[in-house]
């Protein structure tokens, strides 16, 4: 090996550091101070020099940006300090509860720090003696993956932070993201070599930070906002506002539209001001971020076990675009219900492309007075599909058909009903193979009896092949019958079986709910397997005896005393009964009834909307009806609360004009004594 000059590692060291303030003045200020041929030959220099003298190759050095060579899997990371979610508030009077809930543990008034809310991915950064030695994925917040080789391919997170003497360990979290601009680019050159486009700039930028190899994460151009820094207690720095100057003053690229807000006032301020400004933004935002300045308050409140008590995001309502509708179609779910979808002239909706928005039923459409060839408004809620929430008529074409449900199931050609109590039109063709197919994917999914490996695609074919027309049918199948499918062997036919097999293992109240017994959910089959611990003493139940258990109205009650009526449904529990399905056992005589539960909820109606913070929804339900309340679809009059959780539906617009009252998930749990 050569050995190097004083001379040589002076120079070294300034090209580094040359080409480091470029590429900060470049990437991080959006303001080059160098042509990019000088540049170019600058790095050139340090390159060669680098290879003439690799034991002077520092981390740190722009030259080791993006690595050569490819990972073969992400290793595990524990956090050292874990990171917390965020709580959600969706207007200024969720934003207003909070505020009072965290001054009822401080009273005192606080400035609050307004953020943009980043759609992206979270990531934390360590910098040890003032060097990147590692970045890794926020994971579940306790436990991440180590994606040092990617983060280090993202121009504006330094690897050395500008810091003449940094202390031992300094921690910088915040948010990865793909600017918009990038994020066509990169569909497009998606689309052009056949391969399928990122749903959103988020999934870009999480998958990006998931590729293995760096040199395809460099070509990505990802970007970094930092929003958060620990740092060794110091007492120094007694703000936010004044960490994030931190930041900037480290070389990071700091979000310029933060806000101090002195109060409520400006943060509202704040939050209708970007409502309307971060269409003009060039990547992604969800919401602003609300924090309490003074860290000594922060440090007072502390933390619930998922959030912080010092912060809060204020999230948008669902965004809505137009589109065309190119066509209807109607699908037959496995209660025979008929639900049209209207196909879509594909567009970008709060950032993911939509192709085909529900219609939900035959009023729905009547409604809407919905044409073939129609512009519509649509709109997302969430994550679930979206919704056609009007029709433009004026922009309607002359040629333009209206849409009819049709008069026979479009499965099995059988004439469909239309209950005149009901907006639903249904086929009740019990050998109409989409119900067939929908009560045995019911029966195989995660909360009935989960049977892995047993998906909609090969229900499909077992259907198709007639191999099965029931869910008993299931515990009669071979490996032999199984190994004749489609790309299908004799290894998974076996597994397969194994896993049909197992299912016999799952309790009662898993058996009922998978019966798919109109309006018996999974919350409701608990309740009625816990009050009746066999089938023999469900069917023989009448129903007022039905209707005597606590959260089972008369409509659940009639529906389970209908459906042990009809002798083919009885012929079908025979028969998983002889195939050595959990139906119960017989109570015990000594406690035939559960101890009655306190029930602080009782007469209390409840409706959920939105994905809350930590509980399921099923979980929330069982919650609510065994502190004796009642929870419903739809929001009326008579509803006493709505529990609202993140990207809520138009519940939450409908509960506010009705005037009822809206719950966050933690304040149920307050008032169920947790
Ligand atoms: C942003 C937590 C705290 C430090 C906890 C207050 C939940 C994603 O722009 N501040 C921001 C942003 C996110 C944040 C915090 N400030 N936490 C913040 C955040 N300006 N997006 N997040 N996160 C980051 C999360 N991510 C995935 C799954 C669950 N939670």
């Amino acid at each position: 090996m050569q050995k190097p000059t004083p001379e040589i590692q002076q120079r070294l060291q300034q090209l580094r550091s040359q080409l480091q303030k470029a590429s900060y003045a470049y990437y991080v200020l959006d303001a080059p101070v160098m042509e990019d041929a000088v540049y170019d030959q600058l790095y050139r220099e340090l390159q060669d020099l680098e290879t003439e003298y690799p034991q002077l190759i520092t981390p740190d050095s722009p030259t080791q940006r993006v690595g050569e060579s490819p990972a073969t899997e992400f290793v595990s990371v524990r956090h050292n300090i874990p990171l917390y979610s965020l709580e959600n508030a969706f207007n200024m009077a969720e934003f207003a509860a909070w505020e009072q809930r965290w001054q009822r543990i401080v009273a005192t008034a606080a400035a609050y720090v307004c953020e943009l809310k980043i759609d992206g991915s979270a990531v934390a950064l360590t910098y040890e003696n003032g060097v990147l030695v590692r970045g890794a994925t926020r994971g579940d917040g306790v436990t991440g993956e180590d994606i040092t080789q990617n983060v280090r391919a993202i121009r504006t997170i330094p690897l050395r932070l500008n810091w003449e003497e940094p202390p031992p360990v300094v921690e910088v979290r915040g948010e990865v993201f793909l600017p918009l601009a990038e994020f066509d680019r990169i569909n497009r050159e998606r689309a052009a070599a056949g391969e399928l486009p990122f749903a959103n700039p988020r999934n870009a930028a999480a998958g990006t930070l998931r590729q293995l190899d760096p040199r395809i994460v460099a070509d990505r151009h990802l970007s970094f906002f930092p929003y958060n820094l620990h740092l060794p207690a110091s007492g120094e720095i007694t703000t936010h506002w004044s960490s994030l100057e931190l930041l900037a003053g480290f070389g990071f690229q700091v979000n310029p539209h933060r806000q101090l807000c002195p109060s409520l006032a400006e943060v509202k301020g704040y939050y209708d001001e970007w409502e309307e400004r971060r269409r003009q933004l060039p990547y992604m935002t969800d919401g602003v971020v609300v924090k309490i300045n003074d860290l000594a308050l922060q440090a007072q409140l502390g933390f619930t076990q998922k959030f912080p008590r010092w912060a809060i995001a204020l999230k948008y309502q669902a965004q809505e675009v137009p589109t065309v509708v190119e066509a209807v179609t109607v699908q037959v779910g496995r209660t025979g219900a008929l639900t049209p979808v209207a196909e879509l002239k594909p567009v970008l909706l709060a950032g993911t492309m939509v192709a085909r928005a529900s219609l939900h039923n035959r009023d729905r459409v009547a409604e809407l007075d919905l044409h073939i060839g129609d512009t519509v408004i649509i709109r997302k809620a969430g994550e679930i599909i979206p919704e056609v929430v009007l029709v433009l008529p004026e922009l309607r074409p002359a040629n333009a058909i209206p849409f009819q449900m049709p008069t026979t199931c479009p499965e099995c050609g059988a004439t469909v009903i239309k209950p005149p109590d009901e907006a639903v039109t249904r086929c009740i063709n019990g050998e109409c193979p989409a119900i067939i197919r929908g009560a045995i994917v019911h029966w195989a999914s995660r909360n009935a009896l989960d049977i892995n490996g047993l998906g909609e695609k090969l229900v499909i074919q077992l259907v198709e092949q007639k191999l099965i027309t029931s869910v008993a049918d299931l515990y009669d199948l071979t490996v032999e019958q199984l190994a004749t499918l489609e790309r299908f062997g004799d290894k998974s036919a076996r597994k397969l079986i194994a896993a049909i097999e197992k299912s016999k293992m799952q309790p009662w109240a898993r058996v009922l709910y998978g019966l798919g017994i109109r309006h018996v959910g999974s919350v409701n089959a608990e309740l009625l397997a816990a009050q009746f611990p066999s089938v023999e003493l469900l069917r023989s139940a009448s129903q007022s005896e039905l209707e005597a258990v606590s959260g089972i109205g008369d409509i659940i009650a009639r529906s389970v005393y209908e459906w042990f009526q009809v002798t083919a449904n009885q012929a079908m529990i025979q028969r998983l009964q002889a195939h050595g399905l959990q139906m119960g056992s017989l109570p015990v005589p000594q406690s035939p009834r559960l101890p009655v539960p306190p029930a602080p909820l009782i007469g209390k109606t409840f409706v959920i909307t939105g994905t809350l913070p930590t509980l399921k929804r099923d979980e929330a339900k069982l919650m609510i009806v065994q502190a004796g309340g009642k929870v419903t679809n739809s929001i009326s009059a008579k509803t006493d609360y709505l529990l609202v959780g993140a990207e809520p539906g138009s519940k939450l617009l409908k509960a506010q004009s009705l005037g009822v009252s809206c719950l966050s998930e933690s304040e149920l749990l307050a008032m169920l004594g947790n």
